[in-house]
């Protein structure tokens, strides 16, 4: 079966072929709408029908029935009948920075380049400076990239690591006086889960000295460029940073277009067009006049928007949204009352109860949950029903010490091979919240994993599915699962899915949280901390929930613990 990843590499594979053949925007264009579609979806492509595929935002009738195709043979004839005349070895060379499908082909056709060691010879030998649109300087930018190994590129990091940086580098752009306004835009601002650049826009009343104070930055490794408006660098972890600095009647414009994502600003600027506009980095403007640019707000209100969060800006209807002034109240951090996926030093969890609830309470929780992994995970120490019963104790005495936070008995009980639970149900009767996670055997295939997860929704004790699809950014890809089934169920039974809040999960993934919001299923947003520390977490998961177009009413703990209790 073939999974939605692999039939958008196909598609994008097709619309970069065609590009180096020369074919029109448009039809290259429906090929890339296509993938990005697909890999949008929270379904399993290869299992819709054709008419299903067809009713696919951004998939017309003649690629529907092409995907058919492929996913019942495993190809496309369009793509072997190109694969033939573009061997890979030239497609692959697309990847390379600053080089991309248009100017491959027009390396391939004047220079007879087929793959990277003709590039190189020819980058070396100074003849691709004799091409219009290439000097030296993009000769020794090629070079540079040649001598990386080609699988490393394009490697992206976890918003977290993002984070983490981008907080001591725009610590020390502030430090520049002519800095006026400054944002990290990019998929950054749009808090995706993994980030491929940093993406800094600035307004100033001198640009140099922030150019300056970017090259300064003590983690730069290499400065790659560094002109009259924008300065690119590579951190020591090989992270790229740009920096773009604009005037201030334009700041509101860049950071919009900057922020993207690119599908949100080309809708934007059809639009645009539709009320004769034109709409750049730079301002909306009509004619040679400028009509906004200063603040983004300007710029969406005179496309007669509201401003829209960047969380939601990828062209998933957020623009129909807001056009039709449906826009949702995003979610945020506050409005989380508790927090139902804890671990303590009975299992894998690095504090004690008592720690993990002062912690809780500091950070203004009213619950949290006390949820460690049941016996399978012998790991962590697993509980049996004897243990599980001497940490109730141990939760009503820190319980009755510790004023103004209130302790949940809970469990994240192992979801066996066969479904069932790892703890019987009358234990699981007498607990306040049973998290239910698969942990082992995750590579089993579509129909016995939907089969495990329907039997563990069925469950009657069971209150939420943990990390539902199991993934480690990275490292583990998600379990194959049939998430409209799953789904189904779990609205039938009223039970909830998880937002894995650990930095490497976030799992549900933000479409996937539209999907369950769309089936009717409530969602839980849960730290899974192992320490006090990681309470701070959430706001990870909240990202992730924004994403997903969630508000407080979707999601179980912004209720008060009484609205909670009595929804069991
Ligand atoms: P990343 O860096 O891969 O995590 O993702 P982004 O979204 O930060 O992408 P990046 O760094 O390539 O570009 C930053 C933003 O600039 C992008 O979100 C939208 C805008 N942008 C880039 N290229 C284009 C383009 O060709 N057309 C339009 N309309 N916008 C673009
Ligand atoms: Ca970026
Ligand atoms: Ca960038
Ligand atoms: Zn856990």
């Amino acid at each position: 079966m073939m999974r939605n990843e692999e039939i958008a590499r196909v598609l994008d594979e097709i619309g970069d072929m065609l590009e180096l053949g020369g074919e029109n925007f448009f039809r290259v264009r429906a090929y890339h709408n296509a993938a990005r579609a697909i890999r949008d979806q929270p379904v399993s492509v290869a299992e819709l029908s054709a008419d299903e595929i067809d009713e696919i935002r951004g998939i017309g009738s003649d690629l529907a029935g092409k995907i058919t195709t492929l996913v019942k043979t495993g190809e496309m004839p369009l793509h072997r009948e190109l694969s033939a005349k573009f061997p890979r070895e030239l497609l692959e060379l697309r990847d390379i920075p600053g080089l991309g499908p248009k100017r491959v082909k027009m390396l391939a056709d004047l220079l007879h380049i087929h793959g990277r060691d003709d590039l190189e010879r020819a980058a070396r030998s100074g003849k691709l400076r004799e091409i219009r649109g290439f000097g030296a300087k993009s000769e020794e930018r090629i070079l540079k990239a040649l001598s990386k190994p080609a699988a490393g590129a394009g490697k992206r990091i976890l918003y977290s690591e993002a984070l983490a940086i981008a907080s001591r580098l725009t610590a020390h752009l502030r430090k520049c006086r002519a800095i006026r306004e400054m944002e990290v835009a990019g998929s950054f601002r749009r808090c995706r889960e993994t980030i491929g650049d940093l993406d800094i826009i600035a307004s100033a009343s001198e640009f140099e000295p922030c150019m300056k104070q970017l090259r300064s930055f003590p983690d730069v490794a290499q400065v790659l460029g560094s002109g009259e408006t924008k300065t690119t660098v590579v951190l020591k972890d090989g992270l790229q940073v740009d920096l773009r600095v604009v005037q201030p009647q334009s700041y509101g414009a860049a950071l919009m277009y900057f922020t993207g994502s690119k599908a949100h600003n080309i809708h934007l600027r059809r639009m645009a067009q539709d009320l004769g506009l034109l709409l750049s980095e730079y301002g909306l403007f009509r004619d040679k006049k400028m009509l906004a640019g200063k603040t983004e707000n300007e710029v969406y209100k005179s496309l007669g928007l509201p401003w829209i969060p960047p969380e939601l800006r990828e062209d998933r209807g957020e623009i129909e949204a807001a056009s039709a002034g449906r826009l949702p109240t995003l979610i945020t951090r506050t409005d989380l009352r508790g927090d139902l996926h804890t671990h303590s030093t009975y299992t894998d969890g690095r504090s004690s109860i008592e720690d993990m609830a002062r912690r809780a309470r500091e950070i203004g929780l009213e619950y949290f949950a006390t949820t460690d992994h049941s016996r399978r995970v012998a790991m962590a120490h697993g509980l049996t029903p004897a243990r599980l019963r001497d940490q109730w104790k141990e939760i009503d005495q820190v319980a009755a010490r510790l004023k103004g936070i209130s302790l949940l008995k809970g469990i994240e009980v192992d979801i066996l091979d066969d479904g069932a639970l790892d703890l019987p149900d009358d234990t699981l009767a007498q607990l306040d919240w049973v998290v239910a996670s698969l942990h082992y055997n995750l590579r089993g295939t579509r129909a016995e994993m939907t089969r495990r997860l329907v039997k563990a929704i069925r469950n009657p004790y069971v209150d939420v599915i943990g990390h539902p699809s199991g993934r480690l950014l990275g490292h583990r890809d998600p379990v194959d699962f049939d998430l409209s089934e799953v789904l189904r169920v779990a609205r039938e039974e009223g039970c909830a899915m998880e937002v894995n809040a650990q930095p490497d999960r976030l799992d549900l993934t933000d479409t996937a949280c539209m999907a369950a919001k769309h089936a009717g299923v409530k969602l839980v947003i849960s730290s899974d901390s192992h320490s006090p520390r990681e309470f701070d977490l959430l706001d990870y998961g909240v990202n992730q929930a924004r994403r997903g177009w969630l508000e407080a009413s979707d999601v179980l703990n912004t209720r008060t613990l009484k609205s909670l209790r009595a929804r069991r």
